[in-house]
């Protein structure tokens, strides 16, 4: 049966306030909706939801689907929504990191697909990359971890490669593993790499990230020059990459997909 859906417009009406209201309900997290077409649209059943719980919604469900709200506000290139969005989210005992993963991450990779299919304008998708980078920006300081750090890692992504928002992640996320992060950003030149390992103290790993698989050449140079600097694990990671086999193809020592992942590499390494 295909679900009702409902306008904001209707949606405040049988909720019996202002549209302004239900709109505000949507930024704050209290109603989901979606945008389509340039119209908000709202499911029955979250609106019922949103009755029955007397226009509070229980705190689990909305917290499931955070990501769904921020999602719509990234394509409605709603910043403030956003950002409240994450912030109720905080308030509701999410971790920064997992807001980074279970929220910002798998909004992007869905947008990517939209774009892809031709959904969504290029500039839908700029737009909600630029608000992504600037909340990453606004939680990056809650990553900070006091005490000594127990080591460093650097992180970037692989020369030609642009998508530096998950290098910022996984930079904040390794940080708030507690160690001591050089973030070098994206399109990191091959030569910069193997100058910054070499001069790196303390060097626990390197980070690469990979978004485009029609790089592999510069991946390739990039971790053999960073090779003959250093002899500390290279971690690869990143949807360009296939699994450990091609990570190791390309001369990393290991295949990572998340910081948890990246950190055991590091660990089996050492022992
Ligand atoms: C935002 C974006 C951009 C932005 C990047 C902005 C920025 N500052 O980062 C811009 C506009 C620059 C861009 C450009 C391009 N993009 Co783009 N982009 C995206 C998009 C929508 C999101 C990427 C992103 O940030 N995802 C969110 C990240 C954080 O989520 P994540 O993947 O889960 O990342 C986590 C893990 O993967 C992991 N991880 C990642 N790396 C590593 C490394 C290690 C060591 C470890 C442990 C973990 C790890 O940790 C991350 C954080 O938790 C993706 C869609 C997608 N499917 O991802 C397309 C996408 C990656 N782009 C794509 C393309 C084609 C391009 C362009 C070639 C488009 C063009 N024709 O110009 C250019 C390439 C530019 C270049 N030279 O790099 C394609 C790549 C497909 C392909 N197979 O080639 C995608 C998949 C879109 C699509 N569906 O077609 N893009």
């Amino acid at each position: 049966m295909k679900a009702e859906v409902l306008s904001l417009q209707d949606a405040a009406d049988e909720l019996g306030v202002h549209y302004m209201t239900a709109y505000r309900y949507v930024r704050l997290g209290k109603l989901i909706a979606e945008k389509s077409g340039g119209v908000w649209e709202v499911l029955r059943s979250d609106l019922d939801d949103l009755i029955q719980s007397g226009g509070q919604q229980p705190a689990a469900k909305s917290t499931k689907r955070w990501d769904e709200q921020l999602l719509a506000v990234l394509l409605a290139g709603d910043e403030g929504a956003a950002w409240q969005v994450v912030e109720s989210a905080l308030a509701s005992g999410r971790e920064p990191s997992a807001i980074y993963s279970e929220m910002i991450s798998p909004a992007l990779r869905e947008i990517g697909n939209q774009w892809e299919r031709g959904e969504i304008d290029v500039v839908d998708e700029h737009r909600a990359s630029q608000i992504a980078t600037r909340i990453v920006g606004r939680l990056s300081p809650r990553f900070h971890r006091r005490g000594r750090p127990k080591g460093t890692f650097i992180v970037a992504a692989a020369p030609g490669d642009f998508h530096t928002l998950a290098v910022m992640m996984l930079s904040d996320q390794i940080r708030g593993a507690g160690y001591h992060t050089i973030d070098l950003g994206g399109a990191v030149p091959v030569e910069s790499l193997r100058r910054a390992a070499a001069e790196t103290q303390s060097l626990s790993a390197i980070a690469i990230s990979a978004f485009r698989p029609d790089n592999e050449a510069e991946i390739r140079a990039a971790i053999a020059a960073a090779r003959t600097a250093t002899d500390v694990p290279i971690i690869l990671g990143g949807p360009a990459i296939d699994g450990p086999n091609h990570a190791k193809g390309l001369g990393a020592t290991a295949y990572a997909e998340d910081v948890d992942d990246a950190l055991v590499a590091l660990i089996s390494h050492e022992t």
